[in-house]
């Protein structure tokens, strides 16, 4: 496919049946400041291919949407930061025409892995049903995706930024399937728990493994969330993250932020709240979810 651009490495991985796990670029370019996110980044590839997989980071690279970044275009993604387009669905056909680069978000990127024969994608949370969605109807395009497209996403659960309960009740009716992995608590990113559960607690990559082939092999159309809590060792205070948001939400508020700027802004600003420990917590859960995809990816 012209618009499809594999590295040698993953056309390689794919066609020999080698496990490869799928790595979005938003979170390089706008969900984290440089330089940690550029070592972050080659961190998680490191991490996967230590773990028997093969690293697949994401992106739209010069009007083509590409699997397998070298580390120069990492580095581009992470150095540009904000003044690279974040890239959902609907942006991908005019980023791809105006031969640009985007940095895709967990939408986008579930998009480009299916394409590729991507089964398994790490990211650190995904996009859900915002606080006030009911009024403002900001719900993210990674739950169409995630209600459509065969790729399991590893994430920390969703960021109490969001409506949980309400990212939750959505996926249901899409009829996406919430694993926990050796958890019954449906994780809230930052931190461990959200007050909401699971549907299934699994305890072994191998019965997850086993799950998602039947779902797709019954030709159950669609993703799963495998949510992944922070370790414990590496979880921050549960009220300094939740007094942070807050004021990071009625900043937003006040300042009349909306949209795909949302996200980016809440997150740099819980950093500057906490002063850093946000980041590092950020940081320590990615690195987990890219430990569980990797096994998970090697598993199927
Ligand atoms: N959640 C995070 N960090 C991120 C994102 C979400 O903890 O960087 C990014 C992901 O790329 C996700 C996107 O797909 O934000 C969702 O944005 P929106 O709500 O505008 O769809
Ligand atoms: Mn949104």
């Amino acid at each position: 496919m012209k618009y499809l651009d594999l590295s040698p490495e993953i056309k390689d991985a794919l066609k020999n049946k080698k496990p490869v796990v799928a790595l979005e670029s938003t979170i390089i370019a706008h969900g984290m400041p440089y330089p940690q996110n550029v070592e972050t980044a080659l961190l998680v590839e490191k991490t996967i291919r230590e773990n028997g997989a093969i690293p697949a980071t994401i992106a739209i690279i010069n009007g083509k949407m590409k699997a397998g970044l070298s580390n120069d275009e990492i580095d581009f993604l992470g150095k540009e930061g904000q003044n690279i387009p974040k890239t959902s669905r609907r942006d991908i056909p005019f980023i791809l025409s105006k031969k640009v680069s985007g940095a895709t978000t967990v939408a986008a990127t579930m998009i480009i892995a299916k394409r590729a024969g991507i089964k398994i994608f790490a990211t650190g949370g995904i996009g859900g049903v915002h606080r006030g969605a009911p009024k403002n109807m900001d719900i993210s395009a990674d739950l169409q995706e995630l209600a459509n497209t065969n790729v399991a996403v590893v994430c920390a659960g969703a960021k109490s930024i969001l409506d949980i309960g309400l990212t939750l009740e959505y996926l249901e009716t899409h009829g996406v399937p919430v694993i926990g992995y050796r958890t019954n608590d449906f994780p809230a990113f930052y931190t461990r728990k959200s007050g909401f559960n699971v549907d299934y607690k699994l305890d072994s990559p191998k019965e997850i493994a086993a799950a998602l082939k039947i779902k797709w092999k019954i030709k159950l159309k669609g993703g799963v969330v495998i949510a992944n809590p922070i370790p414990e060792k590496d979880e921050p205070s549960f009220f300094e993250m939740k007094k942070a948001t807050e004021q990071a939400q009625r900043e937003a508020g006040s300042k009349n932020i909306k949209g795909k700027k949302i996200t980016p802004f809440l997150l740099g600003r819980i950093k500057e709240l906490t002063g850093g420990k946000s980041l590092e917590a950020n940081i320590k859960l990615v690195l987990n979810n890219a430990r569980l995809a990797a096994v998970v990816a090697r598993e199927m």
